[in-house]
């Protein structure tokens, strides 16, 4: 089962939003494996944006996860990264769909409110980068079988 990290990022967690962005995941019928509340350090931060690294963007972005406590989730299902990204929107909110949820909440690209995995291999890493496997909780919900079809 293909699994994204999702981050409420400090802007998110601040306007009191991880109700609404956890409301969304769980409508659209994924799975929730981990979560956990917490402050990110300076040495979090730089792993998880190691591809940033150089870009003109690079110190505000580490500010700003830095800034503040923030919701970490993994979610999990089938195509669950691409779905997830959908959900989100694009990176730029002024360029994300109508519906999606920094269409809805957000106006800057450094205010974006939430990360989410870009492709699968990202999701398997950010996973391991950010939760210890018994912070994971594999499990199964009755319901799968009327959201998942195998
Ligand atoms: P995403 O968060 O949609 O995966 P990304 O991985 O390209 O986007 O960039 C990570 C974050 O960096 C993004 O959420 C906001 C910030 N960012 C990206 N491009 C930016 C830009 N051109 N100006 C300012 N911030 C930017
Ligand atoms: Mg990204």
């Amino acid at each position: 089962m293909e699994r994204s990290l999702i981050l409420v990022k400090p802007d998110g967690v601040q306007r009191g939003l991880i109700g609404e962005v956890i409301a969304r995941f769980e409508r659209r019928g994924l799975r929730l494996v981990g979560a956990k509340f917490m402050q990110v350090s300076l040495d979090l931060a730089k792993q998880h944006y190691a591809e940033h690294e150089g870009k003109p963007f690079y110190d505000g972005l580490i500010a700003y996860i830095t800034s503040a406590p923030v919701m970490a989730m993994v979610w999990e299902g089938p195509n669950a990264v691409a779905a997830i990204r959908q959900t989100v929107g694009s990176t730029k909110p002024v360029e994300s769909a109508p519906g999606t949820i920094r269409h809805d909440f957000a106006l800057e690209v450094g205010r974006n409110l939430i990360h989410a995995s870009d492709k699968p291999e990202t999701g398997a890493r950010e996973t391991a980068l950010w939760f210890k496997n018994d912070e994971l909780v594999d499990w199964k919900r009755d319901v799968d079988r009327w959201v998942f079809e195998k």
